[in-house]
Protein backbone atom coordinates (compact mmCIF):
# COMPACT_ATOMS: atom_id res chain seq x y z
CA UNK A 1 0.00 0.00 0.00
CA UNK A 2 1.55 3.60 -0.83
CA UNK A 3 1.87 5.87 2.24
CA UNK A 4 0.50 8.83 3.13
CA UNK A 5 2.09 11.73 2.96
CA UNK A 6 1.60 14.59 6.17
CA UNK A 7 0.33 17.33 5.06
CA UNK A 8 2.06 20.84 5.60
CA UNK A 9 -0.88 22.07 7.96
CA UNK A 10 -0.01 18.73 10.29
CA UNK A 11 3.57 19.48 10.05
CA UNK A 12 3.26 22.73 11.14
CA UNK A 13 0.69 22.04 13.77
CA UNK A 14 3.13 19.36 15.22
CA UNK A 15 6.34 21.56 15.00
CA UNK A 16 4.40 24.91 16.71
CA UNK A 17 3.75 22.82 19.84
CA UNK A 18 6.88 21.38 19.68
CA UNK A 19 8.41 24.55 20.01
CA UNK A 20 6.08 26.23 22.49
CA UNK A 21 6.83 23.43 24.61
CA UNK A 22 10.69 23.92 23.76
CA UNK A 23 11.15 27.66 24.03
CA UNK A 24 8.00 28.76 25.83
CA UNK A 25 6.20 31.14 23.30
CA UNK A 26 4.27 30.33 20.11
CA UNK A 27 6.72 30.90 16.81
CA UNK A 28 5.96 33.77 14.16
CA UNK A 29 7.62 32.83 11.14
CA UNK A 30 7.73 29.45 9.11
CA UNK A 31 8.89 28.10 5.66
CA UNK A 32 9.17 24.92 4.02
CA UNK A 33 10.86 23.23 1.28
CA UNK A 34 10.42 20.37 -1.01
CA UNK A 35 12.29 17.35 -1.31
CA UNK A 36 12.80 15.63 -5.09
CA UNK A 37 12.92 13.41 -7.19
CA UNK A 38 14.82 12.79 -10.28
CA UNK A 39 13.57 11.58 -13.39
CA UNK A 40 16.24 10.79 -14.84
CA UNK A 41 20.14 13.03 -15.70
CA UNK A 42 21.93 11.24 -12.31
CA UNK A 43 25.59 12.56 -11.78
CA UNK A 44 25.26 14.62 -14.59
CA UNK A 45 24.71 18.02 -12.40
CA UNK A 46 28.38 17.98 -11.32
CA UNK A 47 29.66 17.52 -14.90
CA UNK A 48 27.71 20.74 -15.91
CA UNK A 49 25.42 18.11 -17.72
CA UNK A 50 21.62 18.41 -18.02
CA UNK A 51 18.55 17.06 -14.78
CA UNK A 52 15.11 16.55 -14.73
CA UNK A 53 14.19 16.51 -11.09
CA UNK A 54 10.45 16.98 -10.12
CA UNK A 55 9.25 18.70 -6.30
CA UNK A 56 7.93 16.16 -3.99
CA UNK A 57 5.35 16.67 -1.81
CA UNK A 58 7.35 15.99 1.57
CA UNK A 59 9.12 18.68 2.83
CA UNK A 60 11.20 20.11 5.74
CA UNK A 61 9.70 22.65 7.80
CA UNK A 62 10.80 24.97 9.98
CA UNK A 63 9.45 27.89 12.14
CA UNK A 64 10.64 29.90 13.96
CA UNK A 65 10.66 33.16 16.35
CA UNK A 66 14.21 36.18 16.67
CA UNK A 67 15.14 37.27 19.85
CA UNK A 68 17.95 39.20 21.57
CA UNK A 69 19.84 36.35 23.23
CA UNK A 70 22.50 36.35 20.44
CA UNK A 71 22.06 32.69 20.38
CA UNK A 72 20.64 30.29 17.58
CA UNK A 73 18.79 27.44 19.29
CA UNK A 74 17.61 24.64 16.68
CA UNK A 75 15.62 21.80 17.51
CA UNK A 76 15.09 19.16 15.38
CA UNK A 77 12.40 16.70 15.33
CA UNK A 78 13.60 14.26 12.24
CA UNK A 79 15.07 11.27 13.02
CA UNK A 80 18.41 12.36 13.17
CA UNK A 81 20.33 9.57 15.04
CA UNK A 82 22.16 11.75 17.09
CA UNK A 83 21.17 14.52 19.99
CA UNK A 84 18.75 16.85 18.05
CA UNK A 85 19.38 20.03 20.02
CA UNK A 86 21.50 22.89 19.25
CA UNK A 87 22.41 26.17 20.53
CA UNK A 88 25.29 28.52 19.23
CA UNK A 89 26.04 31.89 19.05
CA UNK A 90 25.72 34.05 16.39
CA UNK A 91 29.16 34.15 13.96
CA UNK A 92 31.36 36.84 13.83
CA UNK A 93 34.55 37.86 12.49
CA UNK A 94 36.34 36.57 14.88
CA UNK A 95 33.97 33.63 15.45
CA UNK A 96 33.04 32.28 12.26
CA UNK A 97 30.47 29.38 11.93
CA UNK A 98 33.09 26.09 11.41
CA UNK A 99 31.65 22.54 10.81
CA UNK A 100 30.27 20.84 14.16
CA UNK A 101 29.77 17.41 14.93
CA UNK A 102 26.13 17.09 14.90
CA UNK A 103 26.36 16.30 11.06
CA UNK A 104 22.54 17.34 10.91
CA UNK A 105 23.28 20.84 12.51
CA UNK A 106 26.20 21.74 10.04
CA UNK A 107 23.36 22.15 7.41
CA UNK A 108 21.91 24.67 9.98
CA UNK A 109 25.54 26.50 10.81
CA UNK A 110 26.37 26.04 7.26
CA UNK A 111 23.28 28.14 5.83
CA UNK A 112 23.93 30.76 8.27
CA UNK A 113 27.48 31.02 7.27
CA UNK A 114 26.55 31.42 3.27
CA UNK A 115 23.67 33.54 3.94
CA UNK A 116 24.08 36.75 1.53
CA UNK A 117 23.49 39.45 5.30
CA UNK A 118 23.65 39.21 8.40
CA UNK A 119 21.51 36.64 10.52
CA UNK A 120 19.44 37.96 13.97
CA UNK A 121 19.60 35.77 16.75
CA UNK A 122 16.53 32.93 16.50
CA UNK A 123 14.80 29.90 17.88
CA UNK A 124 13.51 27.23 15.71
CA UNK A 125 12.15 23.85 15.17
CA UNK A 126 12.48 22.09 12.28
CA UNK A 127 10.23 18.50 11.18
CA UNK A 128 10.04 17.22 8.14
CA UNK A 129 8.40 14.29 6.06
CA UNK A 130 11.10 13.82 3.76
CA UNK A 131 12.84 10.36 4.08
CA UNK A 132 16.26 10.76 5.42
CA UNK A 133 18.93 9.20 3.73
CA UNK A 134 16.26 7.83 1.08
CA UNK A 135 18.08 9.73 -1.87
CA UNK A 136 15.54 12.37 -2.36
CA UNK A 137 17.23 15.34 -0.90
CA UNK A 138 16.38 15.31 2.69
CA UNK A 139 19.41 17.57 3.08
CA UNK A 140 19.22 19.90 0.39
CA UNK A 141 15.37 20.37 1.59
CA UNK A 142 16.96 21.12 4.89
CA UNK A 143 19.26 24.13 4.02
CA UNK A 144 16.43 25.73 1.72
CA UNK A 145 13.72 25.30 4.54
CA UNK A 146 16.88 27.02 7.00
CA UNK A 147 17.61 29.74 3.76
CA UNK A 148 14.04 30.55 3.41
CA UNK A 149 13.24 30.86 7.26
CA UNK A 150 16.10 33.20 7.79
CA UNK A 151 15.09 35.30 4.82
CA UNK A 152 11.11 35.04 6.59
CA UNK A 153 13.14 36.09 9.79
CA UNK A 154 14.86 38.90 8.46
CA UNK A 155 11.97 40.37 6.82
CA UNK A 156 13.29 40.43 3.09
CA UNK A 157 11.82 40.58 0.01
CA UNK A 158 11.69 37.74 -2.36
CA UNK A 159 13.46 39.06 -5.16
CA UNK A 160 16.56 40.52 -3.35
CA UNK A 161 18.81 37.22 -4.05
CA UNK A 162 18.17 35.72 -7.50
CA UNK A 163 17.43 31.91 -6.75
CA UNK A 164 20.07 31.03 -8.75
CA UNK A 165 22.67 32.71 -6.42
CA UNK A 166 20.21 31.28 -2.93
CA UNK A 167 20.99 27.36 -4.68
CA UNK A 168 24.45 28.04 -5.28
CA UNK A 169 24.79 29.58 -1.74
CA UNK A 170 23.45 26.25 -0.15
CA UNK A 171 25.67 24.10 -2.05
CA UNK A 172 28.51 25.78 -0.92
CA UNK A 173 27.27 24.35 2.01
CA UNK A 174 27.28 21.02 1.70
CA UNK A 175 30.75 21.87 -0.40
CA UNK A 176 32.41 23.69 2.44
CA UNK A 177 30.34 22.30 5.73
CA UNK A 178 29.56 18.78 4.77
CA UNK A 179 32.23 18.26 2.47
CA UNK A 180 30.41 16.91 -0.44
CA UNK A 181 31.34 18.18 -3.84
CA UNK A 182 28.08 17.63 -4.66
CA UNK A 183 26.32 19.67 -7.72
CA UNK A 184 23.17 21.73 -7.83
CA UNK A 185 20.26 19.69 -9.36
CA UNK A 186 18.96 19.27 -5.41
CA UNK A 187 19.36 22.93 -4.18
CA UNK A 188 17.89 24.33 -7.40
CA UNK A 189 14.79 22.00 -8.01
CA UNK A 190 13.96 22.52 -3.90
CA UNK A 191 13.74 26.17 -4.34
CA UNK A 192 12.01 26.77 -7.82
CA UNK A 193 9.94 23.39 -8.52
CA UNK A 194 6.34 24.58 -9.97
CA UNK A 195 3.77 22.28 -8.77
CA UNK A 196 2.18 19.70 -11.73
CA UNK A 197 5.87 20.23 -13.65
CA UNK A 198 9.26 18.74 -14.05
CA UNK A 199 12.21 20.91 -14.44
CA UNK A 200 15.11 20.52 -17.10
CA UNK A 201 17.89 22.59 -15.69
CA UNK A 202 20.86 23.23 -17.66
CA UNK A 203 23.47 22.66 -14.38
CA UNK A 204 26.07 24.85 -16.49
CA UNK A 205 24.19 28.20 -17.57
CA UNK A 206 21.45 27.32 -14.98
CA UNK A 207 18.80 28.01 -17.84
CA UNK A 208 15.97 26.01 -17.19
CA UNK A 209 12.29 25.15 -18.60
CA UNK A 210 8.91 23.96 -16.73
CA UNK A 211 7.85 20.94 -18.37
CA UNK A 212 3.87 19.75 -17.58
CA UNK A 213 3.21 17.15 -15.87
CA UNK A 214 -0.37 17.30 -16.08
CA UNK A 215 -1.61 14.13 -17.22
CA UNK A 216 -3.78 12.23 -14.64
CA UNK A 217 -3.48 8.85 -16.82
CA UNK A 218 0.15 8.41 -15.03
CA UNK A 219 1.72 8.40 -11.82
CA UNK A 220 5.10 8.68 -10.65
CA UNK A 221 5.85 5.98 -7.89
CA UNK A 222 8.74 6.38 -5.79
CA UNK A 223 9.94 3.32 -3.71
CA UNK A 224 12.29 3.69 -0.88
CA UNK A 225 14.42 0.67 -0.80
CA UNK A 226 14.94 1.31 2.86
CA UNK A 227 18.87 1.01 2.39
CA UNK A 228 20.17 4.26 3.66
CA UNK A 229 22.82 6.01 3.18
CA UNK A 230 24.61 9.00 3.70
CA UNK A 231 26.14 10.14 0.51
CA UNK A 232 29.78 11.28 1.79
CA UNK A 233 29.98 7.75 3.31
CA UNK A 234 29.86 6.09 -0.35
CA UNK A 235 31.67 6.35 -3.48
CA UNK A 236 29.99 9.65 -4.55
CA UNK A 237 33.13 11.11 -3.95
CA UNK A 238 35.20 9.07 -6.31
CA UNK A 239 33.11 9.25 -8.70
CA UNK A 240 33.32 13.23 -8.51
CA UNK A 241 36.84 12.68 -9.14
CA UNK A 242 37.05 10.53 -11.35
CA UNK A 243 34.74 12.70 -13.68
CA UNK A 244 37.50 15.22 -13.25
CA UNK A 245 40.21 12.93 -13.93
CA UNK A 246 39.05 11.91 -16.86
CA UNK A 247 38.12 16.08 -18.40
CA UNK A 248 42.08 16.76 -17.15
CA UNK A 249 43.33 13.92 -19.39
CA UNK A 250 41.04 14.82 -22.22
CA UNK A 251 41.52 18.08 -21.87
CA UNK A 252 38.21 19.38 -21.14
CA UNK A 253 36.06 21.86 -18.93
CA UNK A 254 33.99 19.08 -17.76
CA UNK A 255 32.19 16.00 -19.17
CA UNK A 256 29.76 18.51 -20.85
CA UNK A 257 32.36 19.24 -23.58
CA UNK A 258 32.60 15.38 -24.88
CA UNK A 259 30.15 13.82 -27.21
CA UNK A 260 30.15 9.86 -27.38
CA UNK A 261 32.27 10.51 -30.98
CA UNK A 262 34.97 12.61 -29.13
CA UNK A 263 34.86 10.20 -26.25
CA UNK A 264 35.07 6.80 -28.30
CA UNK A 265 37.86 8.92 -30.17
CA UNK A 266 40.29 9.26 -27.42
CA UNK A 267 39.27 5.97 -25.56
CA UNK A 268 42.60 4.88 -25.93
CA UNK A 269 43.40 7.44 -23.23
CA UNK A 270 41.79 5.90 -20.18
CA UNK A 271 41.19 3.10 -18.93
CA UNK A 272 38.36 0.94 -18.49
CA UNK A 273 36.71 2.12 -15.51
CA UNK A 274 37.20 5.54 -16.30
CA UNK A 275 35.74 4.87 -19.95
CA UNK A 276 32.93 3.68 -18.15
CA UNK A 277 32.80 6.33 -16.32
CA UNK A 278 32.80 9.11 -18.83
CA UNK A 279 30.71 6.36 -21.28
CA UNK A 280 27.64 6.90 -18.43
CA UNK A 281 27.76 10.47 -18.10
CA UNK A 282 28.01 11.55 -21.98
CA UNK A 283 24.85 9.16 -22.70
CA UNK A 284 22.76 10.36 -19.64
CA UNK A 285 23.33 13.90 -20.71
CA UNK A 286 21.58 12.73 -24.09
CA UNK A 287 18.98 10.68 -22.70
CA UNK A 288 17.85 13.54 -20.53
CA UNK A 289 17.49 16.31 -23.23
CA UNK A 290 15.82 13.15 -25.44
CA UNK A 291 13.62 12.60 -22.43
CA UNK A 292 12.61 16.38 -21.40
CA UNK A 293 11.37 16.35 -25.33
CA UNK A 294 9.33 13.09 -25.06
CA UNK A 295 8.03 14.46 -21.72
CA UNK A 296 6.34 17.83 -23.79
CA UNK A 297 5.01 15.30 -26.23
CA UNK A 298 3.62 13.28 -23.52
CA UNK A 299 5.32 10.43 -25.03
CA UNK A 300 5.43 8.36 -22.13
CA UNK A 301 7.17 4.95 -24.14
CA UNK A 302 9.95 6.60 -24.71
CA UNK A 303 10.41 8.37 -21.33
CA UNK A 304 10.11 4.73 -19.73
CA UNK A 305 12.63 3.11 -22.39
CA UNK A 306 15.10 6.27 -21.86
CA UNK A 307 14.71 5.89 -17.78
CA UNK A 308 15.09 1.53 -17.94
CA UNK A 309 18.58 2.93 -20.24
CA UNK A 310 19.43 5.30 -17.52
CA UNK A 311 19.42 2.73 -14.59
CA UNK A 312 21.95 -0.14 -16.63
CA UNK A 313 24.13 2.75 -17.49
CA UNK A 314 24.44 3.78 -13.70
CA UNK A 315 24.65 -0.01 -12.16
CA UNK A 316 26.83 -1.39 -15.05
CA UNK A 317 29.09 2.16 -16.19
CA UNK A 318 28.67 4.00 -13.32
CA UNK A 319 28.82 1.06 -10.77
CA UNK A 320 26.39 3.16 -8.29
CA UNK A 321 23.33 0.84 -7.65
CA UNK A 322 23.05 -2.17 -5.50
CA UNK A 323 21.25 -5.46 -5.50
CA UNK A 324 18.47 -3.54 -3.72
CA UNK A 325 17.53 -0.92 -6.34
CA UNK A 326 18.17 -3.56 -9.13
CA UNK A 327 15.52 -5.48 -7.33
CA UNK A 328 12.82 -3.00 -7.35
CA UNK A 329 13.70 -2.08 -10.65
CA UNK A 330 13.09 -5.66 -12.22
CA UNK A 331 10.39 -6.54 -10.52
CA UNK A 332 8.42 -3.29 -11.63
CA UNK A 333 9.10 -4.08 -15.29
CA UNK A 334 7.61 -7.33 -14.73
CA UNK A 335 4.65 -5.43 -14.61
CA UNK A 336 1.91 -4.09 -17.10
CA UNK A 337 1.48 -0.50 -17.17
CA UNK A 338 5.02 -0.15 -16.23
CA UNK A 339 6.49 2.50 -18.81
CA UNK A 340 9.56 2.71 -17.08
CA UNK A 341 11.55 2.32 -13.80
CA UNK A 342 15.02 3.41 -12.39
CA UNK A 343 17.34 4.17 -9.53
CA UNK A 344 17.19 7.46 -8.36
CA UNK A 345 19.44 10.38 -6.69
CA UNK A 346 23.24 9.74 -5.35
CA UNK A 347 22.69 5.67 -5.46
CA UNK A 348 23.92 3.16 -3.44
CA UNK A 349 20.44 2.81 -1.80
CA UNK A 350 17.61 4.99 -1.89
CA UNK A 351 14.94 4.89 -3.38
CA UNK A 352 13.70 4.09 -7.14
CA UNK A 353 11.52 6.17 -9.78
CA UNK A 354 8.79 4.45 -11.63
CA UNK A 355 6.50 5.78 -14.26
CA UNK A 356 3.48 3.65 -13.84
CA UNK A 357 -0.17 3.72 -15.61
CA UNK A 358 -2.62 5.30 -13.38
CA UNK A 359 -4.89 2.35 -13.52
CA UNK A 360 -2.93 -0.67 -12.40
CA UNK A 361 -0.44 1.32 -9.77
CA UNK A 362 -1.91 -0.90 -7.07
CA UNK A 363 -1.25 -4.51 -8.76
CA UNK A 364 2.21 -3.35 -9.42
CA UNK A 365 2.48 -2.04 -5.66
CA UNK A 366 1.27 -5.50 -4.51
CA UNK A 367 3.66 -6.72 -6.90
CA UNK A 368 7.21 -5.64 -6.09
CA UNK A 369 5.67 -5.76 -2.35
CA UNK A 370 5.59 -10.05 -2.54
CA UNK A 371 9.04 -9.76 -4.65
CA UNK A 372 11.29 -7.49 -3.06
CA UNK A 373 13.58 -9.52 -0.42
CA UNK A 374 13.42 -6.51 1.99
CA UNK A 375 10.84 -4.28 3.31
CA UNK A 376 10.11 -1.31 0.77
CA UNK A 377 7.69 1.89 1.46
CA UNK A 378 6.01 2.95 -1.69
CA UNK A 379 4.90 6.81 -2.24
CA UNK A 380 2.55 8.58 -5.44
CA UNK A 381 4.12 11.48 -5.93
CA UNK A 382 3.09 14.60 -7.37
CA UNK A 383 5.00 17.25 -8.49
CA UNK A 384 4.73 20.19 -5.76
CA UNK A 385 5.44 23.55 -5.65
CA UNK A 386 9.36 24.49 -4.37
CA UNK A 387 10.42 26.59 -0.98
CA UNK A 388 8.15 29.07 -0.02
CA UNK A 389 6.82 30.95 3.13
CA UNK A 390 3.79 29.74 5.09
CA UNK A 391 1.52 32.04 6.63
CA UNK A 392 0.64 31.61 10.34
C1 LIG B 1 23.02 13.69 -5.05
C2 LIG B 1 23.75 15.01 -5.22
F1 LIG B 1 23.50 15.83 -4.14
C3 LIG B 1 23.30 15.70 -6.51
O1 LIG B 1 24.05 16.89 -6.69
C4 LIG B 1 23.47 14.76 -7.70
O2 LIG B 1 24.83 14.66 -8.05
C5 LIG B 1 22.86 13.40 -7.43
O3 LIG B 1 23.30 12.85 -6.19
C6 LIG B 1 23.18 12.40 -8.51
O4 LIG B 1 22.57 12.78 -9.69
O5 LIG B 1 21.67 13.88 -4.88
Amino acid sequence: MACRIPDISELLQTAKEKFKFKFGSLPNKASCAPGRVNLIGEHTDYNDGFVLPMALQMVTLAVGKTTDSGLCRVLTLADVGEDNYVEFSLPTEENPLIPRQLHWANYVTGVIAHYFGPVVSFDAVIISSVPFGGGVSSSASLQVAIYTLLDELNNVKDNKVSKDEKARRCMETEHEFIGLMDGIMDQFISLTAKEDHALLLDCRSLENKNIPMFDDSMVVLLINSNVSHELIRTEYPKRTRQCKEVAAILGVNSLRDLTLKTLEDRKNLLDNVLYKRAHHVVTEIERTTKAAEALKNTDFVTFGRLMVDSHISLRDDYEVSCDELDELVEAALEMDGVYGSRMTGGGFGGCTVTLVKRYNIESVIHHIETKYSKSATFYVCKPSDGARKIDM
